[in-house]
């Protein structure tokens, strides 16, 4: 149907978005050294493992299987996948460059050429078809010597080390990119630190004081980041990336109310309010007193806060898949899963299969309180729906039910535009499939291209189209206005 009243601006930046451990492979290939995400095995044991005393650093494919070290084998394909998204007409193309690829133990004074060689050509073949590159320094890995040796983010020293690999980054290809994010979903690390920020609990540990002392320095990282960047080339811009779901209160009791806000400000603002706002919320002290600590635990200096002054990013982007509720007093206790964190079941929605709730009126409202907030433009750089598709005997895929979940949080992102609220793009994610962030397997599929490639990683890799391909084909020819 042709939607009249959604006006997304000429230049509205569709496109998809991916992350370079879940869908390149070639994990030792051209020097490239192992990465945090290369150790997480698939399957079940995947997230017990982050919590678990029982991180194996050696890497022992006898004992689990490891999908990312395949991938969909993008690091052979890239120029068939790149090919498609220019057929969908995608605008931009948001993917991640591997640090290890770049750095293969992180601490090393000189690149590896072959690495960056690699994302010349991604680059290239983007620009060839006008998409324009959206690069995320970090997405849920960092050079395995790092958390093994140096112990993840909570250790100062990444601070230079990753200095180091942006300003490589920012050098080699910032000729050619304009938009850049620097740690993806940093405030997941409230609930899985293990994978952006390499903490481990046999290594020292992934408490709570370790937990803030590596957002800080995540934190002051990414203002070196942006200074890097704006040093190189002032129209550059750098975003940061939150998980943002949508919180509500499970009912009108003031206690829950309370809870909801103290929620929102834990979640799904800490994180931002200092990469955006350049200094510590008011509410530090009592969110850091909910776990024992005040900021004297923390190794914070005057120094580190004037650089988070100076250099905050350009815009905010988020991923969204679903909302939460809050309920402190005991009226239920059914509860559903969620996108690393879960919450209380809200009766009015639906569940994916997955068990996360549905709720693209849930996205207009993070949009139109984000823009409130900040006054910065935001990307919606992550949004789908993970599903399992059936392959038809005529060799088709029907996933209407990805494009009902699509089209609604277009047409909300449309309306927080009517609101008011300045967005700039959507990058729907695993716009190819792609190896599942909490599964590590493939058969959760978010794609409008689909990757012939089982959980067992048995499969002949052929990409072929889903009919998502063609909707969202016709959706960005004209430019939202049919859904
Ligand atoms: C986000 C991550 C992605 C991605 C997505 C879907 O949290 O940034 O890396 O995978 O969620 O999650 P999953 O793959 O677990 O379904």
């Amino acid at each position: 149907m042709i939607n009249e009243e959604t006006i997304f601006p000429k230049d509205f930046l569709w496109g998809g978005a991916t992350a370079a451990n879940q869908l390149e492979g070639g994990y030792n290939e051209d020097g490239r050294g192992l990465s945090i995400a290369d150790a997480l095995p698939g399957g079940k044991k995947r997230f017990e493992i982050t919590q678990a005393d029982d991180f194996d650093w050696t890497i022992d494919a006898s004992k689990y299987k490891y999908p990312n070290h395949l991938g969909i084998d993008h690091y052979h394909h890239y120029k068939e996948d790149i090919a498609l998204f220019a057929e969908m007409g995608f605008k931009v193309y948001r993917f991640s460059i591997s640090w290890s690829r770049i750095f293969p133990r992180g601490d090393e004074k000189e690149p590896n050429e072959k690495g960056l060689k690699f994302y010349d050509k991604v680059i290239d073949e983007c620009l060839k078809y006008n998409i324009k590159p959206v690069i995320t320094l970090s997405h849920y890995e960092m050079p395995l010597v790092l958390a093994k040796e140096y112990g993840g983010w909570k250790n100062r020293q990444l601070i230079s080390f990753f200095e180091r690999f942006v300003k490589v980054v920012i050098e080699r290809f910032g000729h050619k990119v304009h938009y850049f994010l620097t740690f993806n979903e940093i405030n997941s690390a409230s609930q899985h630190p293990i994978m952006g920020q390499g903490l481990v609990p046999s290594n020292g540990g992934n408490n709570k004081q370790n937990v803030f002392q590596a957002w800080h320095n995540q934190f002051v990282a990414s203002s070196k980041a942006v200074k890097i960047a704006h040093d190189f080339d002032p129209s550059i811009e750098v975003g940061c990336m939150i998980l943002y779901a949508t919180s509500y209160a499970y009912n009108s009791d003031p206690k829950n109310q309370l809870a909801n806000l103290q929620n929102n400000q834990d979640f799904n603002y800490f994180c931002g309010d200092v990469q955006v706002r350049g200094q510590y919320p008011a509410y530090t002290d009592r969110l850091l007193s909910k776990y024992g600590l005040t900021k004297n635990d923390l190794d914070i200096t005057a120094e580190d806060l004037a650089l988070l002054k100076t250099y905050p990013v350009d815009f905010v982007s988020i991923s969204y898949y679903m909302s939460t509720a809050v309920e402190t007093t005991g009226i239920t206790d059914q509860t559903v899963a969620g996108n690393l964190m879960g919450g209380v079941k809200n009766p009015f929605l639906e569940v994916s299969d997955w068990d996360w709730q549905i709720d693209p009126t849930g996205l207009r409202i993070a949009l139109d309180e984000l823009y409130d907030r900040y006054q910065k433009p935001i990307f919606v750089v992550e949004n789908g729906l993970g599903a399992k598709d059936k392959v038809e005997a005529n060799g088709k895929i029907y996933d209407e039910y990805r494009i009902d979940y699509l089209r609604s949080h277009i047409k909300a992102i449309g309306e927080a535009i009517n609101d008011g609220a300045k967005v700039i793009g959507y990058t729907p994610w695993g716009c190819i499939d792609l190896v599942s962030a909490s599964t590590g397997e493939m058969s959760k599929r978010y794609g409008m291209i689909y990757v012939d490639l089982d959980d067992n990683g048995k499969g002949t890799l052929r990409r072929s189209k889903k009919e998502s391909f063609y909707w969202y084909q016709r959706v960005i020819s004209t430019n939202g206005r049919y859904l």
